[in-house]
């Protein structure tokens, strides 16, 4: 992952012997942050930050200057707030719901979720609230059969609202840990649909709402989360797709820009392939 932007900051910091002016290496460091989908005012930021850490006039070793830039791009991860730990919810039943763009990878990012939760010894019910789009509620029914955790699901067009309902219900009644609501893709010029998340909202009282964003489509995750997302408020962020060829840079500008934590990351099709994001590993990734 993100190779190629290792390598450029490779260039970068690794075989210099000689001193330098921070000031020498910050049109190279912001021209290779924008080319990795970091947005001109985070990456403008970035370098503000690591500035800040660093004598303005003196020369200084290259590896300072490195650990400033290090230290700069972790408070901006850091400045979105920290992660929620599902394991450590206590209510039951605990609700979170998903929101996002079709296609970003919600039901995939869902069915993953239980995956985890069952692993660690919780108990879940999904919520089939995508009743919108032919094949989403058969598509997340293969999904629950295959992580082994009962679906709700009403008939496709019914109450989004409904379902989510009756899926409290059902871990009510049953006392179990988490309840799983899927959601339909939204149209920013679809009233109808932005009403119908809002309803969601208010009827099923999510415990924690996160939104699924797609690193594939780089910078333009932050203007849809703003966009989309105005009118509905969210808690954290599953970024998907980081298996793809996505250049790395997403994180930072999301981070920065919309002030909410990154909790997952996804890096692959599996059920398997989500990893708790951690501001560490992405860092020891993207610099030498
Ligand atoms: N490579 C990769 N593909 C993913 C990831 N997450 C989801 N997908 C794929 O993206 C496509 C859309 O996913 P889906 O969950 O149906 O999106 P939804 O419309 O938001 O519910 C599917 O083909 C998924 O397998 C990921 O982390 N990595
Ligand atoms: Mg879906």
């Amino acid at each position: 992952m993100f190779e190629s932007l290792k390598k450029r900051f490779q260039a970068v910091f690794s075989g210099r012997t000689d001193s330098i002016l921070y000031s020498d290496l910050e049109p190279e460091i912001l021209e290779i942050l924008l080319t990795a989908d970091v947005s001109y005012d985070t990456a403008q930021k970035i370098s503000e930050e690591a500035k800040k850490r660093l004598p303005r006039q003196r020369k200084i070793a290259i590896q300072e200057a490195r650990e400033a830039f290090k230290a700069a791009m972790t408070e901006i991860i850091d400045s979105a707030g920290s992660q929620p730990d599902l394991l450590s919810f206590d209510r039951k039943p605990s609700v979170i719901l998903f929101l996002g763009i079709n296609g970003t990878g919600k039901t995939t990012t869902i069915a993953k979720v239980a995956e985890y939760l069952k692993r660690n010894g919780k108990r879940t019910v999904i919520a089939a609230a995508d009743t919108f789009r032919a094949g989403a509620i058969e598509q997340l029914a293969e999904l629950s059969a295959a992580v082994g955790v009962p679906l709700i699901r009403h008939a496709q067009g019914s109450d989004p609202s409904a379902v989510a309902f009756d899926a409290i219900e059902h871990a009510r009644a049953r006392n179990l840990d988490f309840v799983l609501i899927d959601s339909a893709g939204r149209m920013q010029t679809n009233r109808n649909l932005m009403e119908e998340m809002k309803k969601i909202r208010r009827v099923s009282k999510p415990d924690l709402t996160v939104l699924v964003l797609d690193a594939m489509i780089g910078q333009d995750a932050v203007s849809q989360a703003r966009t989309f997302f105005s009118e509905v408020s969210y808690d954290c962020i599953v970024l998907t797709k980081m298996d793809t060829d996505a250049r790395g840079g997403a994180i930072l500008s999301i981070t920065n820009e919309l002030k909410k934590p990154v909790l997952y990351i996804g890096v692959g099709q599996g059920l398997s392939d989500l990893q708790k994001f951690d501001a560490d590993w992405y860092l020891s990734k993207i610099l030498p």
